[in-house]
């Protein structure tokens, strides 16, 4: 870790927390994970397996897609917000700790109106991540960085070095979807365990809308989100040493609206059978393997969430079409509560373009 390091000294070199190691080495864990979810009678695959390196620049191009509007109105609300955003969370000067920080790019654009002492980012891609905050580090030098490679969807042990007040957990792009809502609540509770008074929560929650709207971005006609899919096998078959063929396998993507979910799953064109080396699982025809729930919550529900997690939402800013919400959540108690606050002016493709 490097403090307020000159941008002319050489590459500033950033501690690398990895995960506490844990009985049995992660890779074991994940290839356990992988055989269980193939055996289930239900197969499923986690969507953690997305991220390898080829995964993580199909979701890139994902965000680009016309379709998949969610990334662009939370950029266009995060722009259009950041000063309210900064002084709803008053954690000016304190530690910004970025979940799922990716390249950390999103949080970055934030800096200027947050102001954080310490940015702290935790993502699985570890070697991705430790890269992009080098080069982060030496635009922001004042800012003390620290990355830690770990799977946020265990509990969170951060190093003793953190900050512990005015601590902001970012955590955007709607992944908390990614959790059903049981999961998400004790993920959020395990989040308010990490912070005080001073401390808050931001989160992307993308919102329920028409069900056209929604499968659209999941199932766009360029067939971004069905490689990105498929992709996942070959991850599988690298970590297992089985014997996926992509060609038989479609891209399946629908609104649950029961579930208030997008589903993806991959669909077997024929009867299969799938070799590893310590087993085999056939499928027949039409059968599929369960890859990712994305949940859409409708604003209330999501305040309700926060509520059985020991959570509370401070404000909520959302763009004109009530499509996507950037919520800032506390401890229940912690501060005054307030309601959604007026729609930002632009919705987000129309925002987005004027830049
Ligand atoms: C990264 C989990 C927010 O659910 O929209 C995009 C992943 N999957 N297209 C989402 C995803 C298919 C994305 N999250």
């Amino acid at each position: 870790m490097l403090r307020s390091t000159p941008v002319t000294t050489k590459l500033p070199v950033i501690d690398l927390e990895r995960a506490a190691p844990e009985v049995g080495s992660p890779a074991d864990a994940d290839r356990d994970a992988l055989l269980a979810g193939l055996r289930a009678p239900r197969a499923w695959i986690a969507p953690k397996f997305f991220y390898d390196a080829l995964g993580s620049t199909l979701f890139d191009a994902i965000t680009e897609l016309d379709e998949y509007y969610l990334t662009r109105t939370e950029r266009a609300i995060l722009r259009a917000r950041e000063r309210e955003i900064a002084a709803a969370s008053g954690c000016d000067g304190g530690t910004l700790i970025d979940l799922g920080a990716g390249n950390g790019e999103k949080a970055a654009s934030l800096f200027a109106a947050l102001r954080p002492r310490e940015y702290v980012a935790v993502d699985i891609s570890v070697d991705y991540m430790h890269h992009s905050l080098e080069v982060l580090q030496r635009r922001f030098p004042g800012i003390v960085m620290t990355d830690i490679g770990a799977d946020i969807a265990r509990p969170l042990v951060l190093p003793a070095h953190i900050g512990r007040t005015r601590r902001l957990f970012f955590y955007p792009g709607s992944s908390i979807g990614n959790f059903v809502p049981d999961q998400a609540q004790r993920f959020l509770a395990g989040l308010g365990a990490h912070v005080d008074d001073t401390g808050a929560l931001l989160i992307g929650v993308d919102l329920v809308k028409d069900a056209a709207t929604l499968q659209a971005a999941y199932d766009d006609p360029l067939g971004v989100t069905a490689a990105f899919n498929l992709n996942v096998l070959r991850r599988v078959n690298r970590i297992i040493g089985s014997d996926f063929v992509l060609a038989d396998w479609r891209h399946v993507a629908f609104f649950d609206a029961a579930h208030s979910r997008i589903e993806m799953h991959l669909e077997a064109r024929r009867a299969v059978c799938v070799r590893w080396a310590s087993g085999e699982r056939r499928f027949a025809a039409g059968e599929r393997i369960h890859t990712e729930n994305s949940y859409k919550y409708p604003l209330e529900a999501f305040a309700a969430l926060l509520g059985r997690a020991g959570l509370e939402q401070h404000a909520c800013w959302t763009d004109e079409r009530q499509w996507f919400a950037v919520v800032l959540a506390r401890r229940s108690g912690a501060r005054r509560r307030s309601d959604c606050g007026e729609p930002t002016p632009d919705d987000g493709g129309a925002a987005d373009q004027k830049r």
